[in-house]
Parts: C-alpha cells; sequence; structure tokens
C-alpha cells in the first residue's frame, strides 16, 4: 500500500511525541513540519529527519501533496488554523482542547462539515492502555447496569505543567487542560451527561486558574460519575499522570489502581489484571501511558480515514465533552448543577 504523506503543525513541547508516534507506524510518513517560529521548525526537522520545515501553514499546503495534517499548538491558535486546512480539505486531527470556547469548536466543526473534511480531535485518554484493557474486562466479564463510577487525576507532580508554561496564565486551567480528558472518559465508560455540578479549588498560587476541582455528572442511564483532579495531591509514589478508576455495575465492579493494575470482583471472586502500556525505546515514566496512547490515537484517526468512518472522537462529539467543561464553570461560578 502507498505510504499517506502527513504533515505536523506546532513543533513545541507535546509534538516529539507525535512524530515518534508517527514514526512507528508502517504506512505513513511525515514529510512536513511547520511552526510560527521557523528556528523551531528548523531544529525539529533536523532532529526528527523531516524533509521540509515551513513558518506557513499554506505556503507548505501550496507546496506539497499532504494527505493529512497533525495539529500539536494550543487552544487559541485551532480556529485560525482549521479555515486554513478546512479551505484546503485536508483530514485534520487536532490537539485538545479542541477550542478556548464552545462557539469556536462549533464553528470549527462547521467548517469542515462545509467541506466535507474529516476532523478528528486528538482526545488520547481514551486510547491508553490501562482503559482500552478496563473497557475490554467489561465487556468480556459481562458487567451491566451501571450505577456508580469515580475518575480521578490527583498527583503533585510540576512535570505536568513546567514543560506547559501557558497553563499558568489560564483562568481556566485544571477543568480545560485534564478536565476535558476525563469528561470524556465518563462518556466513553459510562454513556452521556444529564447535568453536572462541580465545585472548584485554587490551591496553587502560581496559577490563575483552578487547580483542583470535583464533579457530580448525572448520566442518561441514572448513573452517576465523581471526577476530580488536582495538582496538589501529596503520595508517595506521586501518581502523575495515572488516572484512577472506580466503577460499580448490578454484578460486579472494577477499579483501574495505581500501577496499571486492575481488579474486578464478581461471583464473590476477586481477579487481578496488569493494565501496563507497551513498552517502546521512546516512551518513559511517568508519561508512558500518555506517550504510548499518542500511537493507539493516531491509528486511530488513519484507520477511520482510509476506512471512511468517523472518528470515535471526531469534532461533532468532542463538543460533548467540551462542552461539560464549560458547564462545569458555570456550576462552579453559580454554585448550581447545571442540565447539559
Ligand atoms: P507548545 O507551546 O510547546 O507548542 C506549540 C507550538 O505551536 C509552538 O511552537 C508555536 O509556535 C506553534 N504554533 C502556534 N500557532 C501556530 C501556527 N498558526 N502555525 C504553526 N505553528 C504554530 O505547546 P505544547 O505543550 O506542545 O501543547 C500543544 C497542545 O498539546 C496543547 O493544546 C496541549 O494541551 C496539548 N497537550 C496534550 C497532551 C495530551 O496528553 N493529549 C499532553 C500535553 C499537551
Ligand atoms: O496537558 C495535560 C494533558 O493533556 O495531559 C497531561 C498534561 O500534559 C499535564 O497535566
Amino acid at each position: 500500500m502507498k505510504k499517506l504523506k502527513g504533515a505536523l503543525i506546532g513543533c513545541g513541547f507535546f509534538a516529539e511525541n507525535h512524530i515518534l508516534a508517527w514514526k512507528e507506524l508502517r504506512n505513513i510518513e511525515i514529510i512536513c513540519v511547520c511552526d510560527l517560529d521557523i528556528k523551531k521548525a528548523n531544529k525539529f526537522k533536523s532532529k526528527f529527519n523531516i524533509l521540509h520545515s515551513y513558518s506557513s501553514i499554506e505556503l507548505m499546503l501550496k507546496k506539497h501533496k499532504i494527505d493529512f495534517v497533525d495539529v500539536v499548538t494550543t487552544m487559541e491558535t485551532h480556529l485560525n488554523i482549521g479555515k486554513i486546512l478546512s479551505k484546503y480539505k485536508i483530514p485534520t486531527s487536532i490537539q485538545k482542547p479542541f477550542a478556548e470556547n464552545l462557539l469556536n469548536a462549533k464553528k470549527i466543526v462547521s467548517l469542515y462539515k462545509k467541506n466535507k473534511t474529516p476532523l478528528m480531535v486528538h482526545e488520547n485518554f481514551r486510547w491508553q492502555s490501562p482503559l482500552l484493557k478496563l473497557k475490554e474486562i467489561i465487556n468480556k466479564e459481562k458487567l451491566i447496569k451501571p450505577h456508580y463510577a469515580k475518575i480521578s487525576f490527583r498527583h503533585a507532580n510540576p512535570v505536568g505543567y513546567t514543560n506547559q508554561t501557558y497553563l499558568y496564565d489560564l483562568k481556566e486551567y485544571l477543568t480545560l487542560d485534564v478536565g476535558i480528558h476525563l469528561f470524556d472518559l465518563s462518556r466513553f465508560l459510562m454513556g452521556e451527561a444529564k447535568s453536572i455540578y462541580t465545585v472548584n479549588q485554587n490551591t496553587n498560587n502560581k496559577f490563575k486558574g483552578e487547580t483542583d476541582f470535583i464533579s457530580l455528572i448525572r448520566n442518561k442511564n441514572k448513573s452517576i460519575t465523581i471526577v476530580d483532579a488536582s495538582i496538589s495531591s501529596i503520595k508517595k509514589p506521586d501518581r502523575f499522570a495515572q488516572t484512577l478508576v472506580n466503577l460499580e455495575f448490578s454484578n460486579g465492579s472494577i477499579d483501574l489502581d495505581y500501577n496499571y493494575k486492575i481488579i474486578l470482583h464478581k461471583n464473590n471472586k476477586k481477579k487481578i489484571y496488569d493494565g501496563k502500556p507497551k513498552k517502546y525505546k521512546w516512551i518513559s515514566k511517568p508519561w508512558d501511558q500518555i506517550q504510548e496512547s499518542v500511537i493507539n490515537t493516531h491509528k486511530h484517526f488513519i484507520y477511520s480515514l482510509i476506512n471512511r468512518v468517523k472518528h470515535d472522537t471526531s469534532g461533532e462529539d468532542n463538543i460533548k465533552s467540551l462542552s461539560l467543561v464549560f458547564n462545569s464553570y458555570k456550576s462552579d461560578k453559580l454554585r448550581k448543577e447545571i442540565k447539559i
């Protein structure tokens, strides 16, 4: 099969994981990289042995026949980048948070719809091996009628934000940056939400926005999800960047615990599974399960393009997770439960 030719936009911190993950896929070649800062683009090009580097997306698209683009820039740039890529009808995968407000996210979705061009949000937490294994066991063990979920991301390791200094200045921080993943996981595991009630806290004054939040979600299937996250949760060993999950069903329960240990309780028995991510040379703790999930997310993007099926986390789908994020802020502000 002919290799698909891709371009990567944004040569910052997280793009290194994207390019290394692309290199694990045999039918793909990233032929161009682009960054507004040409020095960064050139450095990235040499480091990862890419053919071309640009500082202008339009120029890059005019010069090369590109089958897809992977956008690894921060949210406030996505509408403008989406305007260009949808105009050229280039299938796009775009990092989370999809946009800084719902209006812009909807604008991007309608641009791609109008141009009949596929658009996926790179929502990678549901593609982490421990989460995929959890879902696989739920299905295999026929756990039914869920009534309770707790999805937690609590740590005190600055590695989560010292590489991403733009996070310090966000007025809306942890829910938008990490809550977006956790709300998506609630939808992945428990189905769609009906309402949300949230309390935010700031526990670290280096940040303008909230550094802790607790949300209570009523789901359409009548189950409840508790989502909580913090960057001030001191534990040894530190829990970054592991999402811990507890789920209860009418016929059993299952937990995703620290170190990817999965524990199933069913028929008066306890079974233990291992949800460890696969090892690759460039992957290391504490980012391992996030890094590995980038490969899985890329694979899903390409598989859906080739088979002409809608992506699980299409732009349209991600608006549902983003809507939970912005209604979560509204709930905290108004101190009330908000219907979705
Ligand atoms: P970064 O600031 O390090 O890099 C972004 C780069 O994009 C910069 O070099 C900037 O110059 C470039 N850029 C901005 N606008 C551009 C444009 N119009 N054309 C070309 N280049 C442009 O950011 P980062 O830390 O790499 O984060 C990028 C995104 O990845 C963020 O949205 C972040 O939330 C997300 N992220 C996701 C995960 C995950 O697990 N999914 C983890 C970390 C970061
Ligand atoms: O930006 C965040 C994300 O998406 O995953 C972890 C992170 O990098 C910092 O908490």
